[in-house]
């Protein structure tokens, strides 16, 4: 680890400042008492002529003798000369000398022993930065194929406390045998700590989603991974091993097809283990049928449900929503939300009246919604939905729903349904991304809007009231770039977005207006303490497809995770890129950008300090 190996430099560094590098050679060399230390054996022996060693002289052949009768002459040559009246006090200050010799060998020993000590004691109690222990790596995985879907989910999958990465993409278009070009497609997952391959799993298709969790609520039972395909694939894996628990048989969804990824229910054939939905869609729109399925076997909980609801739109959902009073609805619509209990879905898919405890429950405020014909589904929102997001609602224990409709940006309390309050926008398409910008402990919205051809509008809205706090106009010409967000301990959040190169004005950076080719796109981070600077982190070439933030809850720190589909070549299919960032990291190397016009502006030490100090923490934005 460099950060020992610093440590150790610095050290040495100490003892001989003008040597360049150290070499432990040359260091016994250059040391005075070691010279004191040869001199002294030098003149013990008297064997060694002009600085020659023994061995290194042939001695002539009637020497032999000579050469050990004439030490002693020579010694008394010295004592006669040096010290000519005293013999004996020569010998006395011969002692004296080579005790003092002793004394400064031992003195010297002896703070070598304690400077490595030292060196050994400060390598293992001072803390490596956060840097050295959080790899920030880059894999790339090769020529992908398919579809626009970039499923990218984290987990801890081997226990070693930093989760790893888990994607799908597909590898070829031939990979079935029976004459049926469909896509073989493989489940991946990579080491958190440095991006090797921990395992990898054929699937039978592409997948739209990976959701990894664990379905055994309070347990310390074993992580699965669900993966829905864009067909008819419904498995459930084992984290760890990477190998299939359950796949849901195809034949249960008659001629449907898989419209969305599955959801996650409270357990409802009481064997402990929670169950799940998923919504099937036939030949025409209107032919919509949930199927429950057991999240112990995959096997399906009763028979399929069918609803004819009509829309304009996208899907919406489905999405499981939990009231404070434990009541469960699923919301789902074309262009609208529409919600249905859980419990009338149990009841017709079972065919029986007898209901599990957690479906006894309902939620007045939603039931009185219900049309007065009595129908089974529930009017939420009917305007141009084109998103719907769960957030937490500030003091309490339900989500708000954030409506993204063609006209603007809708919040609506979870408790009642009623809107919280609306803000008209046009242009937005991707899902804001909840954080806490303002002081109020109330989530807000970073949203990115398309603003006119390569530029994108970055605004944040206050949760609370909807009014724009923040905004900034940024070059960028990829399509939908993720927004991420990760909270800090103070009850902040930082937010991350992507865009091309942006002039900095600060004299302390040095990247140029308008350098670099249109193709690299730099991962800005905000902070809402600094809401008049951005800091460049990174910067990626191709398209980032996909993006995810984790927390390290040891280090306290957050990683951030990018899909990225590298620039393809003439008739090659483009590669495929994962990379993970440590923010902590990147906070204390990015580039500062000054957003132009704003005053007063911070200087870069009290910056840095306040950087350095960032800790982030695990804080989910949904209930
Ligand atoms: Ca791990
Ligand atoms: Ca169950």
């Amino acid at each position: 680890m460099s950060c020992r190996h610093d440590l150790v430099t610095f050290s040495t560094r100490k003892k001989s400042p003008d040597l360049g590098e150290y070499d432990p050679l040359t260091q016994a060399d250059s040391d005075e008492s070691e010279d004191d230390l040869v001199l002294n054996l030098q003149q013990k022996n008297g064997g060694v002529k002009n600085g020659k060693s023994p061995l290194g002289e042939v001695p002539e052949p009637d020497s032999d003798a000579e050469a050990v009768g004439a030490a002693k002459p020579h010694l008394s040559e010295v004592a006669t000369e040096g010290y000519p009246s005293e013999p004996l006090g020569g010998l006395e200050q011969k002692a004296t000398s080579s005790i003092v010799s002793y004394v400064r060998t031992s003195v010297f020993l002896l703070t070598l022993v304690i400077s490595m000590i030292l060196v050994l004691v400060c390598a293992f109690l001072i803390p490596c930065p956060p840097r050295d222990l959080h790899s920030t790596w880059s894999r790339h995985l090769g020529p992908q194929r398919g579809g626009d879907l970039s499923p990218l989910e984290l987990a801890d999958v081997n226990g070693d406390g930093l989760r790893d990465v888990l994607l799908s993409f597909v590898t070829s278009r031939n990979g079935s045998a029976v004459g049926v070009s469909r896509p073989a497609a493989i489940l991946v997952c990579l080491s958190g700590m440095n991006g090797s391959t921990l395992w990898l799993s054929p699937l039978p298709e592409e997948a739209r989603d990976i959701t990894c969790l664990d379905l055994i609520p309070g347990s310390v039972a074993e992580t699965i991974c669900l993966v829905t395909g864009t067909h008819k694939m419904f498995s459930a894996f084992n984290a760890t091993s990477g190998k299939a628990i359950w796949t849901l048989n195809p034949n249960y969804l008659s001629n449907g097809t898989l419209a969305a990824p599955g959801v996650v229910l409270p357990d409802l054939d009481e064997d402990g283990v929670r169950d799940l939905v998923v919504l099937a869609i036939g030949e025409s729109q209107p032919d919509l049928c949930f199927l429950l399925v057991s999240g112990r076997t995959g096997s399906p909980v009763g028979r399929p449900v069918k609803y004819n609801i009509v829309g304009v739109g996208n899907l919406i959902g489905p999405q499981v929503y939990v009231t404070t009073n434990g009541a469960v609805y699923i919301l789902f619509g074309f262009g609208n939300i529409q919600a249905v209990a859980l419990r009338d879905i149990f009841v017709q898919a079972q065919n029986r009246d007898s209901l599990p405890p957690s479906l006894q429950i309902e939620e007045p405020e939603w039931e009185k919604r219900r049309s007065i014909n009595l129908s089974e589904l529930i009017d939420i929102y009917s305007d141009g939905v084109e998103l719907l997001q769960m957030v937490k609602a500030p003091d309490s224990n339900c989500s708000n729903l954030l409506i993204t409709a063609r006209q603007g940006l809708v919040l609506l309390r979870g408790q009642n349904l009623t809107p919280s309050w609306t803000l008209s926008l046009q242009g937005l398409h991707s899902q804001p991304t909840p954080g806490y910008f303002t002081d109020d402990q109330t989530l807000d919205f970073l949203l990115q809007i398309q603003d006119g051809v390569g530029m994108k509008k970055m605004m944040v809205v206050d949760g609370d009231s909807g009014s724009v706090t923040w905004t900034y106009n940024a070059p960028c010409h990829m399509k939908e770039t993720p927004t991420t967000s990760a909270v800090t301990s103070d009850q902040k959040s930082v937010f991350l977005f992507w865009a091309e190169g942006m002039s900095a004005v600060s004299p302390s950076s040095d990247a140029i207006p308008g350098t670099g080719p249109p193709s690299l796109h730099h991962l800005y981070l905000l902070h809402p303490a600094f809401p008049s600077l951005l800091l460049d982190l990174a910067n990626a070439t191709g398209t980032v497809t996909a993006s995810e933030v984790g927390i390290n809850d040891l280090w306290k720190d957050a990683f951030y995770v990018t899909r990225t589909t590298g620039p393809s070549s003439e008739g090659h299919p483009a590669p495929l890129v994962v990379s993970k960032l440590s923010l902590r990291w990147a906070l204390m190397e990015g580039q500062v950008v000054q957003l132009e016009d704003t005053t007063p502006k911070i200087g870069r030490g009290e910056l840095r300090r306040f950087l350095s100090r960032i800790k982030f923490v695990d804080l989910p934005y949904q209930m």
